[in-house]
């Protein structure tokens, strides 16, 4: 398919997508959508991509849903919008490769829910953070309202949502937001060191890790502790990655994958 929102790039096994609709300040739209779901269609066809960064061009990283073409909509058509973003979100959340959100500016609305269905995110020190919807005499749609209370708890949650205050890199990270915050020129160079960082680790181990996490997190501590258990036994036995990681540690030498 022809991109004309998001603008990909691949080196070194990182995928970097940058989400390019400046005149809207990034603000995602049905096209947007319609790409997204393609580019994860490939990425889960293709075995090169091992980690994927999502970043907005210019100020903005996404200013939220595309206002002007949510006006007119009415009671089925808003639920439909919001179930289309919903179901690429969550395919994004459930890739089986780490995706990071590099911020780089406003993270508004639909764009903080975005950054959410992301597995962590780093931040610029411009990077702005909102759920303005009820000013809108909206709330959010895209399950920001689930996401953000499971990140950052309730009380914090339901302050941003009712108060729609934007809060800048350094009071994200406080409440657990965001993981790091970076200067502007640093962003993407840190966000890169991170993905290589991660690619260098067993990749078995590294799908593991973000699969016993995200759905033990649905789970009771005693299902999700077993659901570790099994994923933690499949790593040994003979040509496995663990076998391979700790010959290596044991003989001194970087391990092959
Ligand atoms: N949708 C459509 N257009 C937008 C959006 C948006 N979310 N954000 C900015 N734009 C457009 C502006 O209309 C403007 O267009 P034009 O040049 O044609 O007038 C252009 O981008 C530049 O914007 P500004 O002139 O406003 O730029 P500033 O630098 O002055 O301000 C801000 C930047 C602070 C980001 C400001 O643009 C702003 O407040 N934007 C809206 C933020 C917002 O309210 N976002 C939440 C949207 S609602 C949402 O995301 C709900 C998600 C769930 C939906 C579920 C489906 C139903």
């Amino acid at each position: 398919m022809e991109y004309n929102i998001l603008k990909t790039d691949l080196s070194f096994g990182v995928l970097t997508v940058t989400i390019n609709r400046i005149k809207a300040m990034n603000a995602l739209n049905t096209r947007f959508f319609i790409e997204m779901d393609s580019l994860v269609g490939e990425i889960k066809e293709n075995k090169e991509v091992k980690i994927m960064i999502i970043t907005g061009e210019d100020k903005s990283f996404v200013a939220g849903a595309d206002i002007a073409e949510m006006v007119n909509k009415n009671c089925e058509e808003g639920t439909a919008f919001s179930r289309m973003g919903q179901n690429t979100f969550r395919s994004l959340e459930l890739l089986n490769i780490p995706v990071i959100a590099a911020v780089n500016g406003f993270a508004l609305g639909g764009g903080m829910e975005l950054t959410m269905a992301c597995d962590f995110r780093i931040a610029s020190t411009k990077a702005k953070f909102g759920q303005p919807e009820v000013g809108l005499g909206l709330i959010p749609g895209y399950a920001g309202t689930q996401r953000l209370s499971r990140l950052t708890g309730l009380g914090n949650a339901l302050y941003l949502l009712m108060t729609t205050d934007i809060i800048d890199a350094k009071s994200a990270l406080l409440i657990g937001l965001v993981q790091k915050v970076v200067e502007p020129e640093m962003l993407m160079e840190e966000a890169l060191k991170i993905a290589k960082q991660i690619v260098s680790k067993g990749p078995q181990a590294i799908k593991k890790v973000k699969q016993v996490v995200r759905k033990g997190y649905e789970m009771s501590l005693e299902d999700g502790a077993a659901l570790e258990a099994e994923h933690f036994g499949s790593l040994f036995g003979d040509n496995s990655e663990g076998r391979e990681g700790m010959k290596a540690f044991l003989e001194k030498r970087k391990p092959e994958w």
